[in-house]
This record gives structure tokens, C-alpha cells and sequence, in this order.
């Protein structure tokens, strides 16, 4: 089954642009610190097909429509062509988040609940919008409010209560370095309830961009649009969430060589028995067989499983790296460090 990503923001922050660019920029692939090309591509060529004329308009100087409807789209994520998993990606229309039209509710409500059954969530600000926040515009600033009273929300339906979250300053070119630098600051600082010390949350921060000096002049793209694999952290957000669904995956490989080894250190108990009991019993009821069939069934698990999380653990190792450069991790409150 696909890991679930879900990303959240107001219309116009930059979602479905960041959603085209990434798919160009990660079908390409991206290579790891381990030199193992890693990419992102959908296995539907309907949906390739759709996120590629999206990108096509803006190679052609035209910025896409709003989303008026909710779209998830589905990628597999290979390193070195080997399948690491799956994952869906929820772009949820804009207008949703902030709306209070009773027509909306039942959307709305999917929207909510789709919190509890995310690996990661993804919460968009646009660069334009944090500039007028910093600057004391009220109704700018009443959105981090929003999306605090959204954590809320998650905090109380949600039973997982340590989704990790990446906050994403979209449209990161309309600021200097100084600029983006205090955005970030003014972020933590608005954001308090997830990044101080004693959340236990793993929360992330970065800053991407599709190009350079991109404007919007009535649907018109004007600058320059970068999308190669390495350029604007487009690859950030999607390797956050890999790192923590793969955490997970690693947590769960570990308790399932544990659960094999205790069954296979039983097994081995009961063929000891087995060999000790009177050999005139055993011509008549014998075990050996079938506990040597267990233990054999044991060893190949555990061979399996060790096989997997000797690779989970290396790719995460390659990819921990590569997070670290383009973006700030913080857990309970502590910043990582390379
Ligand atoms: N400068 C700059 N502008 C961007 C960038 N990405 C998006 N924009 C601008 O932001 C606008 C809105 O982007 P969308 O991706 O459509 O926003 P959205 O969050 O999907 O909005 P809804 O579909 O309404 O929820 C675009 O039309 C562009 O004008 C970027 O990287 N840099
Ligand atoms: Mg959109």
C-alpha cells in the first residue's frame, strides 16, 4: 500500500506549481551521497501525461489555473531502479482550507481527516505572504493562526500524534538571502507550538522556488524557470517525508527480526526436546521435520529482513545528507546538525 503525503496551504501558495516542477525535477533523479540515482515518477502515463502539459504551459511563459478540484497523484520512488516505495500525494484545492461555505463541508471534512492517515505533512507558505506578514499585514499573519488552529485540530482527531510536518516557504525568489533568512526566523517565531523544545515533533523548514525572479503579470510567467533535480530544493519536501516513512519502515524491520528471532530461538528449544525424547517414542510420533521446516522458515526471515534494513539503512543514510543541505530539521526542538 502507498505512503500517504498530504500538502496543505492557501490558495495561491504555490502547491500545484511545486507539485509540476517536482515531478519534472525528480523524474530526472537526483544522485544520493551513496552515487545511487534515486527518482519520483508516476506509473500512471495519464497523470505523467497531465503533470507534464501543466509544466509545458509554464516552459510556454503561462502560470496554471487555481485547482478547483482535489487531486491525488501516485509516484514510485526507485534508487538504483530497485522499488523503495510508494507514495500518494494529496494536492488539495486552496479555496478548501480557508473556506466556510456550508457546500464545502463534506470536502472539508475529508481533508481534516486525511491528517491521521498522512506520513507526513506538508504545510505551504508563499514567500509573498510571509514578506506582508513580517510587515504587519493583518489578514497575512491570521494565516499562520490558521494553520496553528489546523495542528490543533490534527492534535486532537489525529491518534498518531507525531506526524512530521514540513513547513515550506514556496516561491522563495522573490526574496534576497537576508529576506529568507528572516522569513525562516519570523516562521519559528509565528510556529512556536511546533518547533520549541518539548513537542517531540519532527518538524522541518525550507525554502523552495522554480526559478529565479518569476513574476505573474496576468497568468503571464515571466524569469527564469529552473527545474533541474538540483535546483530550488525542489527534492526537499519529498525527502523529508521519504526519511520518516523510511524511519518507520526501519523501526518495524527491527521488531519483525526481533519477533523471528524469538521464534526461531523456540524452535531450536523444541528440536532439542524433540532430540532428546525416547527414540522408540519417536518412531511412532516424530516432530523433527516439521520443527526443522520452522526453523528454516525462521533463518530465511531474518535473512530477509536483515537484507532490507541493511538497505533501508544506507539509503536513509545517503538521503539524511542531502535533507540537511536544504533544509533546517528540528526534533523536540533541537536543530540537527550534519
Ligand atoms: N515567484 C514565484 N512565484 C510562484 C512560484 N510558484 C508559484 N508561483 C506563483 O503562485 C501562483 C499560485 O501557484 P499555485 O501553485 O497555483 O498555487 P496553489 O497553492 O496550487 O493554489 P490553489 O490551487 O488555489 O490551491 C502561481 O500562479 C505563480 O504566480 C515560484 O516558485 N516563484
Ligand atoms: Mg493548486
Amino acid at each position: 500500500m502507498a505512503d500517504k503525503i498530504s500538502f496543505y496551504g492557501l490558495s495561491g501558495s504555490g502547491k500545484s506549481c511545486y507539485i509540476f516542477a517536482m515531478s519534472q525535477a525528480l523524474s530526472q533523479g537526483i544522485e544520493l551521497d551513496d552515487e545511487e540515482l534515486m527518482t519520483v515518477i508516476t506509473p500512471e502515463p495519464r497523470q505523467m501525461l497531465k503533470l507534464y502539459k501543466a509544466y509545458e504551459k509554464m516552459v510556454n511563459g503561462y502560470w496554471p489555473h487555481g485547482t478547483d478540484t482535489s487531486v491525488t497523484y501516485n509516484f514510485n520512488v526507485r534508487k538504483a531502479l530497485e522499488l523503495l516505495m510508494k507514495v500518494d500525494i494529496t494536492d488539495y484545492r486552496g479555496g478548501l482550507l480557508d473556506s466556510d461555505d456550508e457546500d464545502d463541508e463534506d470536502e472539508q471534512s475529508k481533508l481534516f481527516k486525511s491528517f491521521s492517515d498522512s506520513s507526513a505533512l506538508i504545510f505551504f507558505f508563499g514567500a509573498d505572504k510571509v514578506k506582508a506578514a513580517m510587515n504587519g499585514d493583518m489578514m497575512a499573519r491570521f494565516n499562520f493562526q490558521h494553520f496553528n488552529a489546523l495542528y490543533e485540530s490534527y492534535l486532537e482527531t489525529s491518534r498518531v500524534k507525531d506526524t512530521p510536518v514540513m513547513v515550506v516557504l514556496s516561491k522563495a525568489d522573490m526574496l534576497t538571502a537576508e529576506e529568507k533568512m528572516k522569513a525562516f526566523e519570523f516562521i519559528k517565531n509565528q510556529m512556536r507550538q511546533l518547533f520549541a523544545k518539548g513537542t517531540r515533533c519532527t518538524v522541518g523548514l525550507t525554502a523552495v522556488s522554480l526559478g529565479h525572479e518569476l513574476t505573474n503579470n496576468y497568468g503571464e510567467l515571466e524569469g527564469v524557470l529552473d527545474v533541474r533535480a538540483t535546483s530550488g530544493n525542489l527534492s526537499i519536501p519529498i525527502l523529508f517525508s521519504l526519511f520518516q516513512i523510511m524511519s518507520k519502515r526501519i523501526e518495524s524491520t527491527i521488531g519483525q527480526i526481533e519477533n523471528s528471532e524469538k521464534s526461531l530461538y523456540n524452535s531450536k528449544v523444541a528440536l532439542n526436546n524433540e532430540l532428546s525424547r525416547n527414540s522408540f517414542i519417536r518412531i511412532f510420533d516424530n516432530n523433527e521435520a516439521r520443527i526443522r521446516e520452522q526453523i528454516n522458515r525462521c533463518n530465511a526471515a531474518i535473512g530477509e529482513d536483515k537484507n532490507l534494513l541493511h538497505r533501508l539503512n544506507s539509503s536513509l543514510a545517503a538521503i539524511k545528507k542531502y535533507l540537511l543541505s536544504g533544509a533546517e530539521i528540528y526534533i523536540d526542538g533541537n536543530k540537527i546538525m550534519i
